[in-house]
């Protein structure tokens, strides 16, 4: 069986001087570029609206198709990724989960390649990231979350620590970089929940 780190919308509008920021989004790039070693399948979702969404009725404009606040941050080492999986491309639903990607079957996609551990990292915290944890858990993956490899809106606070409590109650283990190996998996002694 083998494990995959599955990266959450590490966007410019979601980085600091983008549409939708998380105030310190750029921090997670470096932590990603490092555990990016500990794994030999790498994908990556992205957020890739339409211009007219009803996701921009409760949200500022941000990750359209084809912008600059679309693309991904541009230090974070995008060569590794193995396969890129879109969401949020209709304009009838915000398409929060990475399991929602409309180019590809991210299950099938998992299952083909024989995962079984899913390790999620990537922004944001609590919208984004804690849909896909969700979406990971129904779907029968042992699921992961790299605490420093993520970032939150933080809209009031204590938003980012309840949206890691959520995600440890629906059945996720939720870990920091350094629980992992370099060369894959994790270090013993890390309970897993
Ligand atoms: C996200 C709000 C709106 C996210 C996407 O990536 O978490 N949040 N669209
Ligand atoms: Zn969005």
């Amino acid at each position: 069986m083998n494990r995959a780190l599955l990266i959450v919308d590490v966007q410019n509008d979601f980085c600091p001087g983008g549409a939708l920021p998380t105030p310190k989004g750029d921090g997670v790039v470096t932590v990603i570029n490092k555990i990016m070693k500990s794994f030999s399948i790498i994908i990556a979702s992205r957020d890739w609206h339409p211009q007219v969404t009803v996701h921009f009725n409760k949200w500022p404009v941000h990750c359209v198709q084809n912008t600059k606040g679309a693309d991904f941050h541009e230090e974070l080492d995008k060569d590794k990724f193995d396969k890129i999986f879109v969401k949020g491309t209709r304009n009838i639903d915000d398409g929060y989960s990475a399991f929602e990607a409309t180019n590809l079957d991210l299950v099938e996609y998992l299952k083909n390649k024989n995962v079984d551990e899913v390790f999620i990292a990537g922004l944001t915290a609590e919208y984004c990231v804690l849909s896909t944890v969700f979406d990971s858990i129904k779907n029968g993956f042992k699921t992961f979350v790299i605490k420093d490899a993520v970032e939150g809106i933080r809209q009031n606070e204590g938003d980012f620590e309840d949206a890691f409590e959520e995600m440890e109650k629906a059945g996720a283990t939720i870990i920091n970089s350094e629980d992992l190996k370099p060369t894959g998996g994790l270090k013993e002694g890390i309970s897993r929940n």
